[in-house]
């Protein structure tokens, strides 16, 4: 038995050993999953970000646009070394010569990252989250002016970031398409996202149509502050 079919078989074992129901089994295993990826559920119901993010467009950006990016990227790494590398790795790895695996193992990446992102529970930066944003951009209002202002200067499809750097300093940058500032042979500005936003317009086009800006401002209602504090201490 080769190694990935060990993985793989030994990874279905515990998934039937387990009570838990199947998701909550490939959530946990979904970035560290080697050799098939698989589309994690949302944590919450696809109505509960309304009004801010409505129940279709959730649903449409989870079910239907997130899925192609997984079934694309399990298409593109089969039989490449990338197949043995866990998400992270790929990103790290990935440059402009692997397109289907730059664009769907970004849109998978970026995508299970940013439902983690959102949360119906209203939340704020508390503690050192909250310092660091001060401390950076002067205060938490300053911060999400020039976040929504890079937002917006997106031209086209892309996603706008607050990161940790090397420096461990917070910084704001944007990506285009599905790249990521994950990717260190491809971003302008390489370091560890702690908070995205997705301005596809697939992400508000029903509900927004082209009003990205109002787009943006509903983002603020619907953040996880708590998730996002536990990547920044991770990565600092
Ligand atoms: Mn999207």
């Amino acid at each position: 038995m080769d190694k990935r079919t060990f993985l793989k078989t030994s990874s279905l074992l515990t998934m039937a050993t387990l009570v838990e129901p199947f998701s909550a089994c490939t959530t946990a295993k979904n970035n560290t999953f080697r050799g098939e990826f698989s589309l994690p559920p949302l944590a919450y119901a696809v109505d509960a970000l309304e009004p801010h993010f409505d129940k279709m467009t959730m649903e449409i950006h989870h079910d239907r646009h997130h899925a192609t990016y997984v079934q694309r990227l399990n298409e593109a790494i089969k039989n490449t070394t990338f197949a043995e590398m866990s998400l992270e790795e790929i990103m790290s790895k990935i440059t402009d010569k692997d397109n289907a695996i730059r664009n769907n193992g970004g849109g998978h990446y970026n995508h299970t990252f940013f439902w983690n992102s959102l949360s119906p529970k209203p939340t704020s930066p508390q503690g050192k989250l909250s310092e660091a944003l001060t401390a950076t951009f002067g205060s938490l209002d300053k911060f999400k002016t020039n976040f929504g202002d890079a937002a917006k200067s997106v031209f086209g499809s892309g996603w706008a970031w607050l990161c940790v750097g090397k420096d461990k300093k917070l910084f704001i940058t944007t990506t285009p398409n599905q790249d990521n500032p994950l990717m260190i042979n491809i971003a302008k500005q390489v370091g560890t996202p702690i908070l995205g936003l997705d301005v596809w317009e697939h992400a508000y086009y029903l509900k927004y149509q082209n009003k990205r800006a109002d787009y943006i401002n509903a983002f603020w209602n619907v953040i996880n502050w708590e998730e996002v504090s536990k990547r920044m201490i991770a990565a600092s």
